[in-house]
């Protein structure tokens, strides 16, 4: 018998993993907020995962942190800005070894889980997959796409991969991953936030290719400069790249603000500033980038941690 797979948060991404480990008929629960989310769950019949126009629903297990029961295997699935507390919740029900998959954009979060949890193994993943939620226990899988997971201290894969190739879950084994995550990251920081300021498509910034230009070159800076050269490698030309191949698209980031959702800044610009401050690096445009994006999440009464 396979271990079962604990999913903590029914959001986007939470809900494309959950749904496709069960349609591979392997063991998931799915870890709710609380009682009053647990007792609307169950009324329904599970969770509905639309994949090209078609939709179907698996009878997934809903539980909450205090239910019983140790968690060998927890995929947290839920924003940067909740994981630590989310995790914490979980802390009484972890086995000593568990593992933890952690699927936070950005970075920051994943280290803090991991220094919580210093027993636990935890893996990071960077997904180009790309998920919304329609309704309540209801998502579409909107862009297919890639999962990359590594554990920076742990090179070994887990056994458990052979999952997700049974799930249908593209993903590879990434002996780099904290250079994906930070690739990742600047590829977020040269792009999202202008869409946030310009209100506007990827593809417009286009219209703004020297603000991304400069943007793009104080990145690869900041990157060099953490010890990761790597990710800073024709940066410049993956951020043209992706603005092209995305045109049509608003970032995660503009979608945030424009559904009024709190954003993940301080995982993203917020990180890479307090890189940048730790290295007493100066990086005028991308400092001036966060004072500005501050002030238009203020000006819209939005968090802007
Ligand atoms: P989401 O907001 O749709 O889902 C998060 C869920 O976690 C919510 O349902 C929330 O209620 C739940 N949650 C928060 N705290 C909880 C707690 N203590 N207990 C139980 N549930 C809790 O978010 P998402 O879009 O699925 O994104 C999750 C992460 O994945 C983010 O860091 C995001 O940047 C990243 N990501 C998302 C996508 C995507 O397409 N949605 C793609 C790549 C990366
Ligand atoms: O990941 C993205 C996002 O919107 O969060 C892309 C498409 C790369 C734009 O930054």
């Amino acid at each position: 018998m396979s271990t079962t797979w604990h999913v903590l948060g029914a959001g986007s991404l939470g809900t494309l993993w959950a749904a496709r480990l069960a349609r591979a008929r392997l063991p998931v629960r799915l870890i709710l907020r609380d009682h009053a989310r647990l007792a609307s769950y169950q009324t329904g019949k599970g969770l509905t995962l639309v994949e090209h126009g078609v939709a179907h629903t698996y009878p997934v297990v809903g539980e909450t942190s205090d239910s019983p029961g140790p968690i060998h295997r927890l995929l947290v699935a839920c924003k940067a800005y909740d994981a630590q507390e989310a995790v914490a919740q979980l802390e009484h029900r972890l086995a000593p070894h568990a593992e933890l998959i952690l699927l936070q954009n950005g970075l920051g979060s994943q280290d803090a889980v991991a220094a919580q949890l210093p027993q636990a193994r935890c893996i990071f993943a960077s997904s180009t997959e790309g998920a919304f939620r329609e309704s309540d226990w209801r998502v579409v899988f909107a862009g297919h796409g890639y999962t990359w997971l590594g554990d920076a201290s742990h090179p070994t894969p887990p056994l458990w991969l052979d999952d997700l190739q049974a799930a249908g879950i593209p993903h590879a084994w990434s002996t780099d991953i904290l250079t994906r995550l930070w690739r990742k990251l600047a590829l977020n920081c040269a792009i999202n936030p202008l869409t946030v300021l310009y209100q506007c498509r990827n593809g417009e910034l286009q219209a703004h290719q020297c603000e991304v230009a400069t943007l793009c070159a104080e990145l690869a800076e900041l990157l060099e400069c953490c010890g990761q050269p790597a990710a800073a490698q024709d940066l410049q030309s993956e951020v043209e790249r992706v603005i092209q191949a995305t045109a049509a698209n608003y970032s995660s980031m503009y979608q945030d603000v424009a559904n009024a959702r709190r954003t993940e800044i301080s995982y993203l610009l917020g990180y890479a500033c307090q890189a940048a401050a730790r290295h007493q690096l100066t990086l005028p445009h991308l400092q001036q980038l966060q004072v500005r994006l501050v002030q238009q999440l203020s000006a819209r009464g939005l968090p802007s941690d």
